[in-house]
């Protein structure tokens, strides 16, 4: 009797941990980036990469205080007199990065930089007006606010280091219902007073490991902010080398017991690289650092993949070059099931599969793939169903499965739409684990 409880208790027991997707840990980690003009010019293509990228975090850089107290995003005018005057689509654009689907969980803005006197003229308008609600810092940062979708203000003084000012200008963002994140590279000292005074309100500290801040050592500043940092890392760029989106990996796991995330500089360069060091790679470099052990980067990336068909141009190996931009998809128009196989070249433990459909890349979301499944093959030519999704709508399927090895993998659609259009369309097909 005890034994046969004990085996249902078990049996129980398997099936609740089979049961559905799990939330990975990356969603816990941070994993933010910063850009510049791409993320106001670029128009929606850069805002539809960023959200399929993996990223939590995007920060807006930067945004500069002129001594009358205008905001200016780099070189526009976009807040003044308590009213954004900057151009109406990027209010839009930036609206779109938390709508789903999107990976991008918190919007930040990016105040100073070096060689700017924002922080300077904070200090001097805070001592000529204060930072009441008649303020005009208090106005223009209440509107930027409205604009941006902004969660919070990052601290970027590289220059003014008034402990008093920049605690004032800190409580007022949390007034007006920003979290303040600070962003240091040097002087401990005056970072160590601000967090001291402003505590809980800043709830993330993003410590610059690049350019001056090379040498910085996340565990040494976690013992100055009391709290777990976030190190960032530059991208492959021509001004300083910069670093792969596989040593971003590395270095990351290594800054792990320190470190509540990374972050990455800058999406200007970075929206430059091919594969394997494109904006989702980097994602999934830091991500997969905090997520125990996953591989660093999607197995299936730039892998051989073949299909059963393939309209001209949009060819199997377009669903696993890492892009969801520019029409990058395996498009098939054949009669009947339709499948997708990639050849890992050696078996893998896989335990994540993702898909991104039409909708993902900008298409028509009627168009997302119905019904299809996950198979595995260790010759090529004999298939195991892993998974099965029925009655998809989304536009992108991430799903976690329990590990199995495999060399081939294969996508086997059944229902390719919501509608009678017969075509599938796949932009990627991910899978992730050790
Ligand atoms: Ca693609």
């Amino acid at each position: 009797m005890k034994r046969k409880l004990l085996s249902l208790i078990i049996t129980c027991l398997l099936l609740v941990s089979m049961i559905g997707p799990t939330a990975s840990a990356a969603d816990e980690s941070v994993s933010a980036i910063f850009g510049g003009g791409p993320f106001y010019q670029g128009g929606q293509s850069v805002m539809n990469d960023l959200k399929a990228s993996g990223f939590n975090t995007v920060i807006i850089w930067s945004v500069h205080v002129n001594a009358n107290g205008d905001l200016v995003l780099n070189d526009s005018l976009v807040c003044s007199n308590g009213s954004y005057v900057g151009n109406s689509a990027w209010v839009t654009q930036w609206a779109s990065l938390k709508t789903a689907p999107t990976t991008v969980k918190r919007i930040e803005v990016s105040v100073g930089a070096w060689g700017c006197a924002d922080f300077e003229n904070i200090k001097s308008l805070i001592a000529s007006q204060g930072t009441g609600s008649n303020s005009i810092l208090y106005k223009n940062f209440a509107a930027l606010k409205q604009a941006t979708g902004a969660d919070a203000i990052d601290f970027d003084d590289e220059s003014c280091y008034d402990v008093a000012s920049a605690v004032s200008f800190g409580q007022m963002c949390v007034g007006l219902g920003y979290k303040v994140t600070l962003c240091p590279y040097t002087n401990s000292s005056f970072w160590i007073s601000v967090k001291n005074q402003l505590g809980s309100s800043v709830d993330r500290v993003y410590l610059q490991c690049y350019a001056g801040g090379a040498g910085n050592s996340p565990s040494t500043w976690m013992g100055y902010m009391g709290m777990k940092v976030i190190p960032g890392l530059w991208c492959i760029n021509n001004s300083s080398g910069g670093d792969s989106a596989s040593s971003v990996n590395t270095k990351l796991t290594n800054w792990k017991s320190s470190s509540a995330g990374g972050f990455m500089w800058l999406y200007d360069d970075m929206m430059k690289l091919a594969s394997p060091n494109k904006t989702a790679d980097y994602a999934n470099a830091i991500n997969s650092a905090f997520s125990g052990g996953q591989t660093s980067t999607n197995i299936a990336l730039n892998k051989t993949a073949t299909a059963n068909s393939y309209v001209t141009g949009e060819t199997p190996s377009k669903a696993v070059d890492g892009s969801v931009t520019n029409n990058s998809k395996w498009c098939s128009t054949a009669s009947g099931d339709k499948w997708l196989t990639v050849d890992l070249g050696t078996a893998y433990n896989i335990n994540r599969w993702v898909v991104k459909h039409a909708g993902a890349g900008g298409e028509t979301t009627s168009w997302n793939t119905k019904n299809f499944k996950l198979q595995a093959s260790s010759n090529g030519s004999t298939w195991t169903d892993v998974d099965t999704v029925t009655n998809n709508t989304a536009n992108i399927t991430d799903r976690s499965v329990s590990s199995f090895s495999a060399r081939y993998v294969r996508l086997y659609i059944t229902t390719p739409t919501q509608t009678t259009d017969s075509a599938a369309r796949i932009y990627e097909l991910e899978l992730y684990g050790q």
